[in-house]
């Protein structure tokens, strides 16, 4: 990564509310911008809204309201929408504002001024959607393939600037500057383009048809082609010419943007720059589309949008980063739907990250007094931590070729890997005797150490629940650099008693009805994990793994109190004894077969490990075991001899 680093996303369109396309390009954007905040880079994210245009002057007009009125509406729930997914832009520009207009009316008068700038009459099939000409080449099946919608034959007398003469240089930079466009198969594209010419670019709208926009500096019959505008927000925004911002990030910019807006960043855009005598930005880089549930690319023109500030509002605004970070490849086209998110959400967040950092907080807590024991390490220490230290170096790599995907799934094999060690090391059995207090320490020091550096790793996805995680474990943050020293976190370190939940397991039909998850006798919900595992790519033929297995942590528990759940006919809530391991809250489905008053005394098998959930207002930390016939007649599990509450079940 550059020690300089100034990001942009594309200045959105205000004739529509932002959506899940716009949020996309917007978080990558924005976990970039923090990883090199991390890295110690000087580091400066601009967003923004594009205002100006015959789309915004339409728009505006079908509510009745000014141009800019209308703009200033939704100007704002951009703003609200960044500030809801956590962005952590260092500007917000419209084009509407004062310091934007007049670097964009004086780059005009210069460009027009050195003779760049003519006068000519223009026949072409226009877009308004794209808000330009569309070529012969464009036009899929007599429709701009973008919008769906059939190009308007149009004449006009319009200003043109100069941009055919610059193809050739440009194709030379292209081909010669590796990274100037990523990925490399846009840059093909581009160069495809710029194989034959490019014609020169329609830059003026006349004023009687487009009322809205920047008047030309020379003729106000005329005003400024809203991407001739638009473009220049990424320099107006630094104070172009003089500004000390200017100056200090602009050779370092790198665009982000969607595919849809490749021709216009990479041809119009470095072709005006030119013209204006400003060096060229340092890179393009060009996401996929997402698709909605119909297949279809994602727009407020097709109307198939998704909503991510609900989802946001739902499971949180690190929970749709992360899923947008981890689960869209960068670059490439993808579908993405809430029931992806919740089960990516469960999968890494809740279960792998969320289930290892309780454990260790119970065992220390329980066992160690609240206190980060002093390590000593030994040899079987040495696997986890040499992965921890080496990982920053690692997420640099992947970060900077634009795979964050793969950079925070590095992240994730470690904290993959930390689980493993816990269940090879059983805590749990090193904390029933005195002499194996010391290693028991050991353990639990490297798992908060390893959930300190995961927690610094994934903190530019996650910046809210990062923090919770430390907080959760009493630890500090840090920077990238501080995930490369084993042994940071400080030996002493007080684990807080209370913490709030960090990652509940989401539920998909609690959140889609709009109802309480339906009480599920455990066998059924064992038969519906089955059939999740035998799908999913992991599991094969749908047989596991010991090592899956042992994930699992199957105890013995003695009921010592139950009762019904009021308001509902199948749900009970239990009081379990783990003997040392304390006591445990469980709700089960299992009021159809079993009376409250029969189950005190009782031993039953305690799934323990399992990521706690809420059922009617009740934290249920855990799932008794529970066979069920195929007539839904229901038998509760227990061991056949009477063994001391506490002792695991393999
Ligand atoms: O084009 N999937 O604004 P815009 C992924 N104002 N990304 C998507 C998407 C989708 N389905 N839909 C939109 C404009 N995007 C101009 C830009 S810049 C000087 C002017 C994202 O509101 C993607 O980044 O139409 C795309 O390029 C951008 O939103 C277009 O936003």
């Amino acid at each position: 990564m550059s020690r300089i680093a100034y990001l942009t996303t594309p200045l959105y369109y205000v004739n529509g509310q932002p959506h899940m396309g716009h949020a996309y390009t917007t978080v990558v954007a924005d976990v970039l911008a923090r990883y090199h905040r991390l890295d110690g880079d000087d580091t400066y994210l601009l967003t923004g809204t594009d205002e100006h245009g015959e789309k915004i002057f339409t728009a505006a007009a079908a509510v009745g309201l000014e141009p800019q009125a209308y703009a200033d509406g939704i100007a704002a729930t951009f703003v609200e929408a960044w500030k809801e997914l956590r962005i952590s832009n260092d500007d917000f520009l419209r084009t509407t504002e004062a310091r934007h207009i007049s670097v964009v009316t004086s780059v005009l008068q210069q460009v027009y001024d050195q003779g760049d700038i003519y006068f000519d009459e223009y026949e072409g099939l226009y877009c308004v959607g794209c808000e330009r000409f569309l070529t012969d080449r464009e036009i899929v099946n007599g429709k701009c393939p973008d919008h769906g919608t059939v190009p308007e034959k149009r004449k006009e007398g319009n200003y043109f600037f100069r941009m055919d003469k610059h193809r050739q240089w440009l194709a030379e930079h292209i081909r010669t500057t590796p990274g100037f466009i990523r990925p490399a198969r846009y840059a093909n594209e581009v160069l495809s383009i710029l194989s034959e010419s490019i014609g020169d670019l329609s830059m003026s709208r006349p004023r009687s048809r487009v009322p809205w926009g920047i008047g030309l500096p020379w003729d106000d019959d005329h005003v400024t082609y809203v991407w001739f505008d638009a473009l220049i927000n990424y320099v107006s925004a630094l104070g172009y010419p003089d500004g000390e911002l200017f100056g200090r990030y602009w050779t370092q910019a790198r665009h982000f943007i969607g595919k849809d807006i490749l021709k216009t960043h990479a041809i119009f855009w470095p072709t005006m720059l030119r013209a204006m005598g400003a060096p060229l930005y340092a890179g393009l880089n060009v996401g996929g589309f997402l698709m909605g549930s119909d297949g279809q690319k994602m727009s407020k023109s097709l109307g198939n949008v998704v909503n991510p500030f609900e989802l946001s509002k739902r499971y949180s605004a690190d929970a749709v980063r992360y899923y947008l970070a981890k689960d869209v490849p960068y670059g490439q086209d993808s579908a993405v739907s809430e029931k992806a998110l919740v089960e990516r959400y469960n999968a890494d967040l809740a279960n792998d990250l969320g289930n290892l950092a309780s454990r260790a907080r119970a065992l220390l807590l329980r066992h160690l007094d609240g206190r980060l024991p002093e390590p000593v390490q030994t040899d079987a220490d040495q696997a986890v931590i040499a992965t921890g230290i080496g990982l920053a170096a690692h997420v640099r790599e992947q970060v900077g070729a634009l795979r964050l995907s793969a950079a925070l799934e590095e992240v994730m094999q470690f904290v993959r890997q930390l689980n493993r060690y816990f269940n090879d090391e059983q805590p749990w059995v090193l904390a029933k005797n005195e002499a194996s207090k010391p290693r028991l320490g050991t353990v639990l020091y490297n798992c908060v150490e390893g959930l300190r550096i995961t927690s610094i790793l994934l903190e530019p996805a996650l910046p809210d629940k990062a923090v919770q995680l430390r907080d959760s474990l009493g630890l500090k943050g840090g920077d990238l650099a501080s995930t490369e020293t084993w042994g940071l976190a400080p030996a002493g370190t007080v684990i807080p008693a209370e913490a709030a939940l960090l990652f509940p397991r989401a539920e998909l039909e609690e959140t889609q009805a709009g109802s309480q998850p339906a009480a599920q006798p455990v066998a059924k919900t064992e038969k519906k994990r089955e059939k999740t595992e035998k799908s999913g790519p992991a599991a094969g033929d749908g047989q596991i793994s010991i090592d899956d297995f042992n994930r699992v942590e199957l105890r013995v528990a003695q009921v010592v109190a139950c009762e019904a759940v009021p308001r509902t006919d199948k749900l009970l809530k239990l009081t379990l004894s783990l003997g040392d391991l304390g006591e445990r809250t469980v709700v089960s489905g299992i009021a159809g077969s079993y009376a409250p008053q029969d189950l005190p005394g009782r031993r039953v098998v305690l799934v323990a490990n399992l990521q706690p959930a809420k059922l009617r207002g009740i934290v249920s930390q855990g799932m008794i075991l529970a066979a069920e016939d195929d007539d839904g007649n229901l038998a509760l599990v227990h061991p056949d001899k009477e063994l001391a509450p506490g002792a695991r079940v393999r």
